[in-house]
């Protein structure tokens, strides 16, 4: 391996398939039994889509956009032993206010996950008088204790980083408006302890490239690598259609994430395959998580399809940076600190 993942414990169990000959010029290629989480997965629930996993005591845990028959999302819990089969809860996760109470949001959206120094995090899309974003934290995926909303509405696609960089808490987000969104970049900001927030600075914006020129959001968590913060975002185009999602990819700067270092011009994954074309809502590709080894450099990249299924990706480190350096434009608002 030329590059190393950090700051990730080994997942020998990882779910892979080794790349097949014929992929193409991108290194990226799909799980052939996908969709891994298919139609009416468990009963009141019509779709699982936009959703985050993790290694999780020898095998894999989740918090899973579902999509009830009411047609409202919540989040629920899944649990695997090999990152492709799931098991859900019956039943969507019951948030607590620090005092024990329980505290729902109307509802709830595109989850995220992660762990910093041992507590795991959840990141999603919710409503404050307006779409906005919630937090909760959990020491062991029973309890799970609402934080403050981090920003004001309207914002979404909240990305937390999977340790401190500099000694404070980094969130990447996108600022948006109330309805579908026909624009949007992707700013950092910094908490020294999850409450209150500042430091705002612009990542990267949406690009004069065809297939991520309408919006831009943070996708996975970001990897941390010997090379910088591997990150796997969405970006969106516009058809006369509607709008189509792509998965990109950048590498941010390992101290001052809001300087991008590389950042492909060409999509890593787009609608191509029935799942991703067609559903709820045609053309979406929408990365959530990583699975990610450091012995083998291997990545599976999960992401919603379609609004309707949960799809894998598999990709390895080494030619996954070694391509967006190779399709790289960085143009100066992104290489810049974000500072105006
Ligand atoms: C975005 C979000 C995503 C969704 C996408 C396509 O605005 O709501 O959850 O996957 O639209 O519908």
């Amino acid at each position: 391996m030329k590059y190393q993942i950090l700051g990730s414990p080994a997942v020998p169990n990882m779910p892979w398939q080794d790349r097949p000959a014929g992929c193409g010029a991108i290194p990226i290629w799909r799980y052939t039994e996908n969709p891994v989480i298919r139609r009416n997965p468990i009963p009141g629930v019509a779709r699982i889509f936009n959703s985050a996993v993790m290694p999780y005591e020898g095998g894999f845990i989740g918090v899973f956009r579902a999509e009830q028959t009411d047609g409202i999302p919540f989040i629920y819990l899944g649990r695997s032993d090999d990152g492709l089969n799931w098991r859900f809860s019956e039943e969507k996760i019951r948030f607590q206010d620090e005092a024990g109470n329980e505290c729902m949001p109307l509802y709830a959206y595109d989850p995220r996950l992660v762990k910093i120094e041992g507590t795991y995090y959840l990141i999603w899309c919710q409503d404050a008088y307006g779409a906005a974003i919630g937090m909760a934290k959990t020491e062991d995926f029973k309890t799970f204790t609402r934080l403050e909303n981090p920003f004001l509405p309207f914002n979404r696609n909240a990305v937390l980083f999977p340790r401190k960089i500099g000694g404070t808490y980094r969130l990447l987000s996108r600022p948006s408006d109330s309805g579908h969104t026909p624009f949007g970049d992707i700013y950092i900001s910094e908490s020294p302890d999850l409450v209150y927030w500042g430091r705002h600075r612009h990542v990267m914006g949406k690009s004069p490239e065809w297939w991520e020129s309408v919006k831009i959001g943070g996708g996975a968590a970001p990897i941390e690598t010997s090379e910088g913060w591997l990150l796997f975002y969405h970006g969106v185009t516009g058809t006369c259609n509607g709008l189509v999602y792509s998965i990109g990819g950048a590498i941010l700067d390992k101290d001052e994430p809001s300087k991008v270092l590389a950042r492909c011009s060409t999509y890593l994954l787009t609608p191509e395959e029935w799942y991703e074309e067609r559903g709820f809502v045609p053309n979406v590709c929408f990365p959530c998580a990583t699975i990610h080894d450091p012995e083998t450099g291997r990545i599976a990249i999960y992401y919603g399809a379609a609004d309707s299924y949960v799809a894998v990706a598999f990709t390895t480190l080494d030619e996954i940076v070694d391509y967006i350096r190779a399709h790289s434009v960085v143009r100066e608002s992104d290489s810049e600190p974000g500072r105006r």
